[in-house]
C-alpha cells in the first residue's frame, strides 16, 4: 500500500502549512521531520498509547505511529482510573507518546513515556524512515468504543479503511489540498482524529485546531482563510443560537466552503437556522468507529437537510428488516433498488474497505457484529427517501446513548453507579436534550431511602471513575426498580415508578 501521507514525502509541498494549534504550528516539512524522528524511535514496537489532549503533539505522535507501522492506541485525557485501567490492560501498549511536562496519571504513569518532541528540535533530522508498512490489512489504530453493556471495546482499524474513507470523503465533498479545516473536536475518536487530523493531512491540506470549540474561535479562524468546519451537532447548536446576535460569526460561516456535521443527527431546525443566518448549508455525513464513514451528502448534491446522504464511493449499504430480508441496496452506480419509499424502516449494514477488522481481544463480539454473509450490522434504523438518500430514523439498542456526539453505553455507568456505597440499584437512560441531542439519566435506588446520595456526588464519582461526558445530567430516586417476572428492568416503566416515589430532588 502506498503511503498514508503522500503530502509528507513530496517536495512541493514542503513550505505549506499542516497542522496549527494556537500560535503553534508546523509545516509539511517539519512535521515530516518530527513525525519521522519519532517513527524511528518506535520502530518494531507492538503498539502505543498516545495520551491525546488537543495538542501538536498528538497529532505527530498519531502521524509517527502511523509512519512506524506501530498501531496507535489514543487514549482520551480525562477519563478515569477505571476506564484507563481496562483500556491499557486490554490494548498493552508497550509505551505512551505524549506532550512534555503534561502530568500522566495511574495507570498511564506506570508504562514507559516518550515525550513527543515537534518542531526546530527535529529540524536536522531525516524525513520518514521508509518503513510505512505495506499491507492494507495492517492495524492502524485501536479506538475504544462504548457498547451496551461491560467497558469499551478496542475497534481495531486498518489502514485501508483510513486510505479509504479519507479519499471517499474528497470525493463527495471536493475536499482538495487547498482547503483549510477547522475544528474543536477531542482527538481520541474517529471524528476528530481521523478526520479532522489524518483527513486534511492525507490531501496536503492544513488544519487549525481549537483546543476547544467556540463560536468566537469558529468566527476568528473561517474570517481568515479557513474553508471548511467539522463538528457535532450539539457545536452546531450552539453556533445556532449564538447567530442570533451574532453578525460577526454569520459572516465568518457564511464565507466557509464547506460546513459539515456528524457522530449524531442534526435536527433540522438547527440546520434550518443556520442556513436563514448564514445562507450556507451544513452537509452531513453518517458514520460509526467501525465502519469510518459510510454515507454523506454531497457537496455538489442537493441539500438535503435531515438526512445522511448518499453511500460514499467504494461502500455497500443495504437497509435489512428483523428477519434478514433486504429493503434496500444500491448499485454499483448508487442507483437504490428495493424499497426506497422513505417509509419502510430497516437496520443499515455496510460492507467495504472502510470497515474495522475486529475488535480487539473480542472474536465473540466481533463475530456477533457480522452477518453470515459478511455484512456489518451497525444498530442504525433508517428509511432510504424516494431520491436515494439515506433517512436514519432511530436505533436498535435503547441502552445506547448519544450525548454530545459520544457514545456511551447504559451497561458502563450502571456498572459505575452500582461501585457506589449509597447506591442499592441503578438504572440509566437517555433523554432528549435540546443542547446535547441525549442528556443521561441515572435512576437510582439509594441504599438508605432516608439518606439518598447527593445527585452530584453521583455525578462526581461516574466522571471520576469513567469520564466526565459520560456522568449523569439528572438523578432522579425511586424507592424500586420497576421489574418484569424475569427482574429484568423495565426503563420504559421507570418514569411512572419516578412519580410514585417520594421527593427527594
Ligand atoms: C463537568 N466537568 C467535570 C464534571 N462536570 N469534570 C469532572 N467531574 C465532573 N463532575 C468538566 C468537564 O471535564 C469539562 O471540562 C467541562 O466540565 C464540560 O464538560 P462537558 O460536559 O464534556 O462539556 P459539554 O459542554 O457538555 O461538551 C459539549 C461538547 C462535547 C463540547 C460538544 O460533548 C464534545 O466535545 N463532543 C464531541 C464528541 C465527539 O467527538 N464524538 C465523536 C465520536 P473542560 O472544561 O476542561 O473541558 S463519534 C465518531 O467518531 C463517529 C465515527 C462519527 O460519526 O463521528
Ligand atoms: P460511535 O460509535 O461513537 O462512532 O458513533 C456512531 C454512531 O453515531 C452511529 O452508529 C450513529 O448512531 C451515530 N451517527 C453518526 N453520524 C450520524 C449522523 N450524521 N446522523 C445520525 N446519527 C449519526
Amino acid at each position: 500500500m502506498s503511503s498514508l501521507f503522500p503530502a509528507l514525502v513530496s517536495g512541493s509541498t514542503a513550505r505549506r502549512p499542516a497542522l496549527r494549534f494556537g500560535d503553534r504550528s508546523l509545516t509539511y516539512a517539519e512535521l515530516a521531520a518530527s513525525a519521522g524522528a519519532l517513527a524511528a524511535r518506535l520502530d518494531g514496537r507492538e503498539r502505543v498509547a498516545v495520551w491525546a489532549t488537543p495538542s501538536l503533539e498528538t497529532a505527530v505522535g498519531v502521524v509517527a505511529a502511523l509512519l512506524a507501522g506501530v498501531p496507535a492506541v489514543p487514549l482520551n485525557p480525562k477519563s478515569g482510573e477505571g476506564e484507563l485501567g481496562h483500556i491499557l490492560g486490554d490494548s498493552a501498549p508497550s509505551l505512551v507518546l505524549a506532550e512534555p511536562g503534561v502530568e500522566l496519571p495511574s495507570p498511564v504513569s506506570d508504562l514507559e513515556r516518550v515525550d513527543v518532541q515537534v518542531g526546530a528540535a527535529g529540524q536536522d533530522t531525516p524525513a520518514r524512515p521508509g518503513t510505512e508498512p505495506d499491507d492494507p490489512a495492517a492495524p492502524a489504530l485501536v479506538v475504544y468504543t462504548s457498547g451496551t453493556t461491560g467497558p469499551p471495546k478496542g475497534a481495531v482499524i486498518p489502514r485501508r479503511a483510513i486510505a479509504s474513507t479519507l479519499d471517499a470523503l474528497a470525493d463527495a465533498w471536493q475536499w482538495t489540498g487547498d482547503d483549510v479545516l477547522v475544528h474543536g473536536l477531542p482527538l481520541f475518536h474517529v471524528h476528530g482524529l481521523i478526520l479532522g487530523i489524518l483527513g486534511p493531512l492525507r490531501r496536503g491540506a492544513a488544519v487549525r485546531h481549537l483546543g476547544r470549540f467556540s463560536a468566537e474561535g469558529v468566527t476568528r479562524e473561517l474570517g481568515t482563510g479557513a474553508t471548511m468546519l467539522f463538528g457535532v451537532p450539539t457545536m452546531y447548536h450552539r453556533l445556532a443560537e449564538a447567530l442570533v446576535e451574532d453578525t460577526e460569526l454569520a459572516k465568518a460561516l457564511g464565507g466557509a466552503r464547506l460546513l459539515v456535521s456528524g457522530s449524531a443527527a442534526l435536527p433540522v431546525h438547527d440546520h434550518e437556522r443556520i442556513t436563514a443566518a448564514t445562507g450556507r448549508r451544513v452537509v452531513e455525513r453518517y458514520g460509526m468507529t467501525e465502519t469510518l464513514m459510510n454515507t454523506s451528502v454531497r457537496a455538489d448534491g442537493e441539500p438535503r437537510p435531515g438526512t445522511v446522504g448518499v453511500p460514499l464511493p467504494g461502500v455497500d449499504v443495504r437497509l435489512v428488516e428483523e428477519d434478514g430480508t433486504t429493503i434496500a441496496s444500491y448499485d454499483a452506480d448508487g442507483t437504490p433498488t428495493g424499497t426506497y419509499d422513505g417509509e419502510t424502516v430497516g437496520e443499515i449494514q455496510v460492507r467495504g474497505p472502510n470497515l474495522f477488522t475486529e475488535y480487539l481481544n473480542r472474536p465473540d463480539a466481533t463475530a456477533a457484529a457480522f452477518t453470515e454473509d459478511g455484512w456489518f450490522r451497525t444498530g442504525d434504523m433508517a428509511v432510504v427517501d424516494p431520491d436515494g438518500s439515506v433517512r436514519i430514523v432511530g436505533r436498535k439498542a435503547t441502552d445506547l446513548i448519544k450525548s454530545g456526539g459520544y457514545k456511551i453505553g447504559a451497561g458502563e455507568i450502571e456498572n459505575a453507579l452500582l461501585e457506589h456505597p449509597a447506591v442499592r440499584e441503578a438504572a440509566v437512560t437517555g433523554e432528549p436534550d435540546e443542547d446535547l441531542g441525549e442528556r443521561i439519566v441515572a435512576w437510582i435506588v439509594p441504599a438508605d431511602p432516608e439518606a439518598p446520595p447527593a445527585a452530584e456526588e453521583l455525578a462526581d464519582h461516574v466522571a471520576r471513575r469513567l469520564a466526565p461526558h459520560k456522568r449523569p445530567r439528572t438523578v432522579r430516586f425511586l424507592t424500586s426498580l420497576p421489574r418484569n417476572d424475569m427482574g429484568k428492568i423495565l426503563k420504559r416503566a421507570l418514569p411512572d415508578a419516578v412519580a410514585k416515589a417520594p421527593k427527594h430532588d
